[in-house]
């Protein structure tokens, strides 16, 4: 009897703590090809779109930021709501239509079983994986949020010195560490002019000379048509997830200001030298800072919802 009792409280004190987690293969049964289908339909899609990875990364990043990570950058807003989309900094995340051939795959094969927030953290594992990045393996079993609200996004900017950035990620539980490895992601993708133009329309010690001129050629190219052009983050290997970004900003190459701040302040210059002078220890911080930002405040178990179109949330069902 004793015995029975103690194995009993046991096991109510367990299972919350077992359903609460992620776990690596959470679809093995459940939906057997999930993982594969979302790779293929990456690995479709990168192809014919190099820029796909940074995609997939700051629509991740922004995702896990506003609520945690639960699909709520998704939501499309509508007549009588609006989402996360309408927010200022969501401005240019893209890649929702690799999302939505994903979801299609997947409800053809296992109907209102694998969440869209599982799909942003699949893919982009994925991308970064073929774009010469780290293979990790992420936990999944991932719900859907039920609340996209673009009041909720205050996500930093990249005028902020390293210190004020972060702020948004010790409320996070991530570390500096996890931080500089993390705007590692910037060794791919672009940035829009209008994010870094006080630096190049008067001299900023802090940038490379010839950076300077060659960013305010690009930026006054602007015309009507392409009113806000972009520049490459990382000058060497814009498509290459490597160590590369670490080494560029060591060489004030760095086109946003916190980025180029990562290899000045005190505060991070010793891990951004640590990473430009070796690769191998970038992969493997990165796979893990990735891993530990795709867990943040994630919603398991009964929480939330499966939803079957990822802009949308399901119908609330009729009591
Ligand atoms: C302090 C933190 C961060 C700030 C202030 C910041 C800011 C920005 C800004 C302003 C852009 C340019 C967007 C545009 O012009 O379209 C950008 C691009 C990008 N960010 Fe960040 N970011 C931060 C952290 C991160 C993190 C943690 C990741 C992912 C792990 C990330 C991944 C990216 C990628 C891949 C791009 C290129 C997007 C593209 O080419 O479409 N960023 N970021
Ligand atoms: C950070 O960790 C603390 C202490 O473990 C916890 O209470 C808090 O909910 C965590 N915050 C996030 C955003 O995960
Ligand atoms: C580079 O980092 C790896 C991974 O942490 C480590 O095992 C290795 O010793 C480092 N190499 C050098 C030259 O410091
Ligand atoms: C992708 C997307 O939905 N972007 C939106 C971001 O917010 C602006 C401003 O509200 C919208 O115009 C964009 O459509």
């Amino acid at each position: 009897m004793m015995r029975l009792k103690v194995t009993f409280v046991l096991f109510l004190w367990i299972l919350p703590l077992a359903l609460a987690n992620l776990r690596v293969g959470f679809y093995r049964r459940s939906c057997p090809n999930a993982e594969s289908m979302v790779r293929a339909a990456v690995r479709r899609r990168l192809t014919r779109d190099k820029s796909i990875t940074a995609a997939l990364l700051r629509m991740h990043f922004h995702d896990c930021f506003v609520r945690g990570c639960d699909a709520s950058i998704l939501i499309d807003s509508n007549r009588k709501s609006s989402s996360e989309k309408d927010a200022g900094p969501n401005l240019t995340v893209r890649g929702f239509e690799l999302i939505d051939e994903a979801k299609k795959a997947l409800e053809a094969t296992c109907p209102s079983k694998v969440s869209c927030a599982d799909i942003i953290t699949l893919a982009t594992r994925d991308a970064v994986f073929l774009s010469g990045g780290p293979f990790y393996f992420v936990p999944t079993g991932r719900r859907d949020g039920l609340v996209s609200d673009p009041d909720e996004v205050n996500l930093p900017g990249p005028t902020l010195t390293v210190s004020e950035a972060f702020q948004a990620f010790r409320a996070k539980n991530m570390s500096m560490d996890d931080m500089v490895t993390l705007l590692g992601a910037h060794t791919v993708g672009v940035a829009h002019c209008s994010f870094f133009l006080d630096r190049i329309t008067r001299p900023d010690p802090t940038m490379d000379r010839g950076l300077a001129a060659k960013l305010r050629s690009i930026c006054g190219a602007a015309s009507g048509s392409n009113p806000d052009p972009t520049a490459f983050l990382d000058q060497a290997t814009p498509f290459a997830l490597d160590n590369q970004f670490f080494k560029q900003i060591g060489l004030k190459r760095g086109v946003m200001k916190i980025d180029q701040e990562l290899a000045n302040d005190p505060l991070s210059r010793r891990i951004v030298s640590g990473f430009a002078a070796n690769a191998t220890l970038f992969r493997t911080r990165f796979a893990q800072a990735m891993v530990k930002m795709g867990n943040i405040q994630v919603l398991v178990g009964n929480a939330g919802e499966i939803r079957r179109n990822c802009r949308v949330f399901n119908p609330r069902r009729r009591i």
